[in-house]
């Protein structure tokens, strides 16, 4: 493919690259310069078939014509608007049109730029929210061990990633942890596992601690990613919503990787039949081409705030391109692709043969757990002793030479391809990891 720019730009020092070995990289450079569908283009020509959906995010795949139409006419029309005291016409369809596609109870939107500003204003939320209704004291947060929530010092705060912690002070004071709900017995599980839904009963062991009147919220991403994909025992998240309920406690699902589809709903929420109280999105919401990140809330968390003067801001936060025109764009001609190609469906059609092609890995060496829910799926490696996520980066490494892109964490390989994946294109991947693992 002839391109109109350099091939790789001769000098990488200056930028500081985010989650990456930035020695390593720039040692020996993987660059994508184009994309197209299910696959990369990298610097050198190659194509890379996309089984990691970028960073969970381009759940349509890429280059998508009606988004990308979208993008060019958005930024020729109304390039950007004041977010404060303005309007314009489409951050109210784009909420209108998010709030349909929600659960029922999902009523308000509130726009940021990335999952980690969405968890960081649901979490803001909460603890307003129970100010304004005369509970000033629930301000106790609620999360995880291995959850991810982003890198905002809301987010690291109630995740539970030690690296993603421990360098950055005191965090957030006033959180708890429910135990993570990975546990030995449920490996080679397919799809959710049977064991594990007493671990939701760890909330009442925190109320009883601190008093229900104390904590504002609990937050968890109904499938943990980041960490692995950690798939929720069955019953497990119906449990905690009855204790949150029963406690008055806020249930915030993050649903960053989950939302537009991923599990075969538009929302994990629904693929559960699991009501929470707000939910978080971000990536898939505007197929990864714009940042952009919502926080969806029920009409009774919104309707607290609408009390007082009519002239007062009824909550000091926002940001500058909180509900930015062209992310606006972007994400209304996302949704109308995800429609158009029926994509959630197709993910719900797919997860079966996805699920057959991702066990047929177990008897690949040093594998020692799969795991998989809708087209999510992980394979999870023996570490090398003495030297942790070694074996898996290498694995990476060689599938991106094999023309495969997958991403590991640890030494869990995690895979979560564009919903427009085709079945040959699953055997593809599959084949390509088995001669990667059988290498390893
Ligand atoms: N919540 C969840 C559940 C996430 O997965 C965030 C919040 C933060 O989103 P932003 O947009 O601030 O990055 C995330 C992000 C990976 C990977 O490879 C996962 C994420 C980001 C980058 C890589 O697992 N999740």
């Amino acid at each position: 493919m002839a391109l109109d720019r350099p091939a790789a730009p001769n000098d990488l020092h200056a930028f500081w690259m985010p989650f990456t070995a930035n020695r390593q990289f720039k040692k020996s450079p993987r660059m994508f310069v184009a994309a197209e569908g299910m696959h990369y283009t990298t610097a050198d020509g190659r194509k890379v078939l996309d089984g990691t959906a970028g960073l969970w995010c381009c759940n349509a795949g890429h280059k998508r014509p009606k988004i990308v139409e979208a993008i060019q006419k958005q930024a020729a029309e109304l390039d950007y608007a004041p977010a404060f005291q303005m309007g314009h016409p489409r951050a109210f369809e784009l909420a209108n049109r998010l709030v349909d596609l929600a659960p029922d109870e999902m009523a308000h939107a509130f726009f940021v730029n990335s999952g980690s500003e969405a968890v960081d204003t649901a979490l803001k939320i909460a603890i307003a929210y129970h100010r304004a209704r005369g509970e000033g004291a629930r301000t106790r947060l609620i999360g995880r061990e291995r959850g991810y929530h982003g890198v905002g010092f809301g987010g690291i705060s109630v995740g539970g990633i030690v690296n993603n912690r421990k360098v950055f002070g005191s965090l957030l004071t006033g959180v708890d942890h429910l135990p993570s709900t990975h546990i030995p017995e449920n490996r080679w599980t397919r799809g959710q596992p049977e064991h594990g839904a007493h671990l939701a009963d760890e909330l009442e062991r925190i109320v009883a601690l601190h008093g229900a009147e104390t904590i504002a919220a609990c937050i968890v991403e109904p499938v943990a990613g980041s960490t692995g994909v950690l798939i929720p025992p069955k019953g497990y998240l119906k449990r905690l919503r009855e204790i949150c309920t029963r406690h008055g406690i806020l249930l915030i699902f993050d649903e960053v990787i989950t939302g537009f589809g991923r599990l075969g709903s538009p929302f994990a929420a629904q693929h559960m039949d699991v009501v929470p109280d707000m939910i978080t999105c971000a990536k898939g919401l505007t197929n990864g081409v714009i940042p952009m990140g919502a926080v969806l809330t029920t009409a009774e968390i919104h309707d607290a705030f609408m009390t007082g003067p009519e002239h007062l801001i009824e909550l000091f936060h926002g940001y500058t391109y909180s509900g930015n025109p062209i992310a606006c764009a972007a994400a209304l001609a996302s949704l109308e692709t995800y429609a158009e190609d029926g994509l959630f469906q197709r993910c719900a059609d797919l997860a079966g043969y996805w699920e057959d092609g991702l066990h047929s890995l177990r008897d690949c060496p040093h594998v020692i757990d799969i795991r998989n829910m809708g087209l999510i799926g992980a394979v999870e490696l023996e570490p090398i002793a003495g030297a942790p996520t070694q074996r898996a980066f290498s694995a990476f490494l060689k599938a991106y030479e094999k023309g495969v892109l997958i991403r590991t964490t640890g030494d869990i390989i995690a895979l979560s391809p564009p919903l427009i994946i085709e079945k040959a294109q699953i055997d593809e991947l599959f084949s390509a990891l088995r001669e990667v693992l059988q290498a390893e």
